[in-house]
């Protein structure tokens, strides 16, 4: 395990009660980061677990949505990587550890793909949609990437305070990857496991179709 003050782990939660134990859990068989940071906007037990296993815990209500909860916990978090996933159980945990590695290696941007090869865990319309968009990320924007919309990344703190970014709507792992990345940051996709969610799922296909199209139209490059 790595004892590492420097890192922030960052989570925002909608009703994830039935998750978040053993996501923190398994965050800690890893990582002993100098915080888990939770923004929460949950009408759920979240809050109170969370709290009681030890997180930070920033309460969003009303509920924002995705990206402003995210983008106020980019923003909150304190350490000089700052690695983010969703807290629902889909990501591996081991992971944060080379995504840190990578950022202390210099990479100021390192993204980790759902989608090098077919996730069983993602229904057939989202894998579809994802790799479409992944597409047009190279098309439109000129990044090389397979998966825009990876909720676990590791940024570099300076990134995140540098660049700046447009929290509102959905869709903002897209512009945290080809905003970044058109601008000259250091960037690395790594490929990991994808699983099966505990809970329920917040995505809301229509409009964030919409977001991700307007953000990769607007890093377009010219
Ligand atoms: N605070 C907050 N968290 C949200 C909101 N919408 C979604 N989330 C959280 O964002 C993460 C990603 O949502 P998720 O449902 O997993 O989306 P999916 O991975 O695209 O299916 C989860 O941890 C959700 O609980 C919101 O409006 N406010
Ligand atoms: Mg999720």
């Amino acid at each position: 395990m790595l004892n590492n003050v420097a890192l922030s782990v960052v989570m925002i939660t909608l009703n994830e009660q039935d998750a978040i134990g053993s996501v923190v859990q398994k965050i800690r068989e890893v990582v002993e980061p100098g915080e888990i940071l939770i923004v929460d906007s949950s009408n759920d037990k979240t809050a109170e677990i969370a709290t009681a296993l030890g997180c930070r815990v920033i309460r969003q209500h009303p509920p924002q949505g995705y990206g402003p909860a995210l983008g106020l916990a980019l923003k909150e978090a304190v350490g000089d990587i700052i690695v983010t996933m969703d807290c629902d159980d889909t990501y591996p945990t081991q992971a944060i550890v080379e995504l840190m590695d990578l950022v202390e290696a210099g990479y100021e941007i390192v993204s980790a793909s759902r989608l090098v090869t077919r996730p069983r865990a993602m229904p057939a319309s989202n894998y579809i949609a994802n790799v479409i968009f992944a597409r047009l990320a190279g098309i439109i924007c000129g990044v090389k990437t397979t998966d825009v919309h990876t909720g676990m990344r590791a940024y570099r703190k300076s990134l995140i305070h540098e660049f700046e970014f447009d929290p509102h709507g959905m869709a903002l792992p897209v512009e945290l990857l080809v905003g970044p990345v058109s601008q000259g940051y250091k960037y690395k996709e790594i490929g990991i496991e994808y699983f099966e969610r505990t809970g329920q799922s917040k995505l809301q296909p229509v409009p964030g179709t919409c977001w991700t199209l307007k953000r990769l139209w607007k890093w377009r490059r010219r």
